[in-house]
């Protein structure tokens, strides 16, 4: 007798018509198999889907360059099909789920043709955990069966968990002819199925990311009482070697694997990290909040990564381990072999490839790198791994932090009153908007807790909910806003960022763990500048003062901006969000 998985298997093959249908088991030696077939026999617009690079100064790298049109993630084609269009929200592209099935049914019918379909068994967080998920995906690409690889735990474990059950993620996807007139990501909630069709770019194909571990996690953390969040997860250790953890909720490509990673200017301290990208968050029998990521890789931006900008992410990417590490559309310094991207160290050589395989011309204006050109390695090779990262229970989260990219008014940090005043602080923020998604960059757009592409329902009763896990904790982690990137009357970015962050997060622990005080403002509490660690900084009294302006005229205009925002949601903002708001409205 076939079991649900099989069956499964059997009837979207039925659909898909591959050649060969091939199950994954998660091996070594399989990952070498599938990247000599990338780069013997499967290709994409005529490149193979795999270069091998320059082995001896990156060990076990691989490059990939994707479709012209494929390079970042297309919030416009991705839709939560919930059978009410209520349930998804303003914040969601919705269609009718039997509809949705109609119109995909069609466009995947015979689209793995003369292909192999991989069968991807793999396990979101660690198969040990009680939050762990399994979780299953088909693809027809090679560069996509490897990714996953890389970004999750992929083994026989999920097959053998999942076992007669029908209880488990479902993800069929095909990159088809990569048409980006027929490239749609389609989530079915309550089915607990993603449908991803036309894109073989990171959030769009590899499933078990954005698509699962966040719109259908965050659907089911609604209906069973935990968060499924787009944060980093850290340890900070302080001199005296005592741990504390913190979860930062940062919108795409704004620093947050270099949050992760970061290493320390401050002596004596250190980060530790646990994940960059996604955590679920759930109530502890203890009633504080506990953290796991259930990722186990890195799908970061190589633009501005070096030795500089974040020393641990360039070790981890030439970490001389088993997995296999990928660069996608970087360029190509054919002298040497070697993936190049702007920011990275050294001058920038002579005889570059764009990240589309033409002679690159500086003259020309034109990037050698795409601004989202990427690389995915394994969290296992970084050299700041927590040792916590395989804790089934996860960690205890003191603090969350809520980020995002704006160069005026937003203040380096400030502390939310309470939890009920975090929740308003996330639900308000805005983000100026970057190269990861398909759209116009730099673009001030409101970004809660930078879920807005990733909250699977609607995001009034995605507030509502955040309310309510305040309420079950015993002990719930302090909240706060942080922002980097404001800039001064030249436009230069103030605060150096990187590892001088080191300098936020330890006044962030000092208020967690009781030390310092903080002084009150209208929208927060905001340090005492002399209980900041400013030593060794080079920036006038003058400009650290302006980080913390708060400028009321600028505030009116951005409370209109909010008010128009949460309006949307009617009658599922909850009260508690208008109150929050009436509060600042009157403070200003
Ligand atoms: O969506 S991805 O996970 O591929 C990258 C991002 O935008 O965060
Ligand atoms: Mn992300």
């Amino acid at each position: 007798m076939a079991t649900p998985l099989e069956k499964w298997v059997n009837e979207q093959s039925k659909l898909a018509k591959p050649d060969k249908i091939y199950w994954c088991d998660g091996s070594i030696k399989e990952a070498r198999r599938l990247i000599e077939i990338g780069m013997k026999e499967e290709k994409i617009s005529g490149n193979p889907v795999f270069q091998e690079l320059n082995q001896k100064s990156w060990p076990n790298a691989y490059f990939h360059r994707s479709h012209p049109t494929d390079v970042a993630r297309t919030e416009h084609l991705t839709y939560v099909c919930h059978p009410d269009k209520d349930v998804a929200g303003p914040n969601n592209n919705w269609m009718e789920p039997s509809e949705a099935k109609k119109m995909m049914a069609k466009l995947s019918d015979g689209c793995m043709k003369g292909k192999t379909m991989y069968v991807l068994p793999y396990m979101m967080g660690h198969p040990d955990s009680p939050y762990a998920k399994a979780c299953v995906q088909l693809t027809d690409v090679s560069y996509v069966a490897i990714s996953m690889r890389i970004m999750t735990r992929m083994s026989k474990k999920a097959v053998d968990r999942i076992g007669n059950s029908d209880d488990f993620f479902k993800g069929f996807h095909s990159v088809r002819d990569f048409d980006p007139n027929k490239r749609f990501i389609m989530h079915f909630p309550d089915e607990r199925l993603v449908w991803s069709i036309g894109s073989g770019y990171g959030g769009n194909a590899l499933l078990g990311k954005k698509c699962f571990s966040l719109r259908i996690a965050s659907w089911l953390g609604y209906q069973e009482g935990w968060l499924a969040e787009h944060m980093v997860i850290l340890g900070i250790e302080d001199p005296q070697g005592k741990v504390t953890y913190v979860a930062a909720a940062m919108p795409s490509a704004c620093g947050k694997t270099n949050l992760a990673m970061l290493e320390s200017v401050l002596p004596g301290y250190k980060v530790w990290t646990i994940g960059d990208d996604i955590a679920w968050l759930n109530a502890g029998p203890d009633g504080k909040l506990y953290a796991i990521n259930p990722e186990a890789g890195l799908f970061g931006v190589a633009r501005g990564t070096s030795m500089k900008t974040n020393p641990n992410m360039m070790r981890t990417l030439k970490a001389d381990k088993f997995y296999p590490t990928l660069f996608t559309n970087t360029a190509l310094n054919t002298n040497t072999n070697e993936p190049w991207w702007d920011g990275i160290d050294g001058s920038i050589p002579k005889n570059l490839i764009d990240w589309q395989g033409n002679p690159w011309d500086a003259s020309k204006n034109s990037k050698a790198a795409h601004a989202n050109s990427r690389f995915t390695v394994s969290i296992y090779n970084s050299p700041t791994l927590s040792k916590e990262f395989d804790n089934p229970r996860g960690v205890p989260i003191s603090a969350i932090i809520l980020g995002g990219k704006r160069t005026h008014l937003i203040p380096l940090v400030t502390e939310a009153f309470d939890w009920q005043h975090g929740v308003f602080l996330g639900a308000r923020t805005g983000s100026e908007t970057t190269a990861a998604a398909m759209h116009k960059e730099g673009v001030l757009r409101r970004d809660p807790m930078a879920m807005l592409p990733f909250c699977g329902y609607n995001m009034g009763d995605y507030f509502k909910h955040w309310l309510g896990m305040g309420k079950k904790l015993k002990h719930p982690p302090k909240i706060y806003s942080v922002n980097w990137f404001r800039t001064d009357d030249n436009g230069d970015f103030i605060w150096p960022g990187f590892g001088d962050n080191i300098r936020v997060l330890k006044w962030i622990i000092d208020r967690v763990n009781g030390n310092v005080g903080a002084n009150q403002t209208p929208i927060g509490m905001i340090p005492d500048i002399k209980d900041l660690a400013l030593g060794g900084l080079d920036i006038p009294k003058e400009k650290i003062e302006k980080l913390f302006e708060i400028n009321s005229c600028e505030w009116k205009e951005e409370l209109q901006d909010i008010e128009k925002f949460i309006t949307q949601f009617g009658k599922h903002t909850p009260p508690e969000i208008w109150q929050e708001y009436d509060k600042l409205s009157k403070k200003l």
